[in-house]
């Protein structure tokens, strides 16, 4: 594998969720395969649970990790060719890129959407550029338009919990303060899509996703009636996707807490596991009482990065 992108990228799904029970339980089995080999993961933006389990996964097959915060402690980078670097940015990415690339095996990058041009965004400018000039293989840590990592750890989890062989997932929007990324929902619903289950979208409108990510998913705009019958509620916020109106890309359009996953809301579903990716708000997406409640798994949700971490790093290390 040289691309950590797509849901296509990882194949067939069920070898490989076999491949992450696999791991799941001797998650050492294979801590020789990365000795001599060097991880390298690149953050433009804040991380927990990613940088750890990204970490602890590449340890765990025995690989080097290097770690760099790009705006803490290295050069401001310009990402735009053709610019006059007069300003406060003393390097381009057409130079770090590379020059990245000659220290590592493997690299991951999180560079989240700057929500300042659609377009931009949703050509993966920033992480096309390291695909194409780093010559090593690469694997988003969350981009502009997608977290694969997360909705593989997702789909494991939903593996791991289904009480029937084809469950309801429902991915609901929920209420934010400020402007969050599509890439959650982006994954969630490509992998939804992908995997055996029975998948809908709920969100006020103005909020529809992009259709390469959603295609036909059945969006039902009436949270309450979405939510009847669910196996699995996968609560999460994101801004405007721009899909209706491009001018209103990135945009905070609906703040309605009818929107919080409370326990009205949960009383309607078929005693559904409440799943976010985290980090997550209490009483804006989320209620105390649902978090933390039984059926809450977003403990278990987060453990998984680590194993759909090892399943993608195993893979490049075994194309290197
Ligand atoms: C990010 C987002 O919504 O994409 C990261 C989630 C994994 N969340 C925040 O910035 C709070
Ligand atoms: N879920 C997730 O990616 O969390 P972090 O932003 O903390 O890495």
């Amino acid at each position: 594998m040289r691309v950590f992108q797509n849901v296509s990228d990882i194949g067939d799904l069920r070898t490989a969720l076999d491949e992450a029970f696999e791991i799941k339980k001797d998650r050492y089995k294979y801590s020789t395969i990365g000795k001599n080999k060097t991880c390298l993961l690149i953050f433009f933006n804040n991380s927990l649970r990613t940088r750890l389990s990204t970490q602890k996964a590449a340890m765990n097959l025995g690989m080097n990790v290097i770690v760099l915060d790009v705006n803490q402690g290295a050069w401001k980078l310009e990402t735009e060719r053709g610019v006059i670097m007069d300003g406060d940015k003393s390097e381009h990415l057409l130079e770090a890129i590379p020059v990245m690339g000659c220290y590592c095996d493997i690299i991951g990058v999180r560079s989240f959407a700057t929500f300042q041009n659609r377009a931009d965004d949703y050509e993966e400018k920033i992480l096309n550029q390291f695909i194409q000039y780093s010559g090593k293989p690469v694997f988003f840590m969350e981009s502009a338009t997608v977290h694969p990592l997360q909705s593989f750890a997702d789909l494991i989890t939903i593996e791991e919990y289904k009480r029937n062989k084809r469950p309801k997932v429902v991915l609901s929007w929920a209420p934010h303060p400020k402007a969050l990324p599509q890439a959650v929902p982006n994954s969630f619903a490509q992998w939804m899509r992908a995997a055996d289950v029975d998948f809908v979208v709920t969100h006020p409108e103005g909020y529809e996703l992009d259709p390469q990510f959603v295609g036909d998913t059945k969006v039902e705009y009436d949270q309450m009636r979405a939510f009847e019958g669910a196996d699995f509620i996968y609560a999460k916020n994101w801004s405007c996707p721009g899909v209706t109106r491009p001018a209103d890309y990135g945009r905070v359009l609906n703040t309605d807490r009818s929107w919080t996953v409370d326990d009205r809301h949960m009383a309607v579903t078929n005693n559904a596991f409440f799943m976010h990716c985290l980090p997550v708000r209490r009483n804006m997406i989320v209620t105390d009482s649902v978090i933390e409640s039984p059926t809450s798994i977003v403990i278990p949700e987060a453990a998984n990065r680590e194993i759909s971490a090892q399943v993608v790093l195993k893979r490049m290390i075994q194309s290197l």
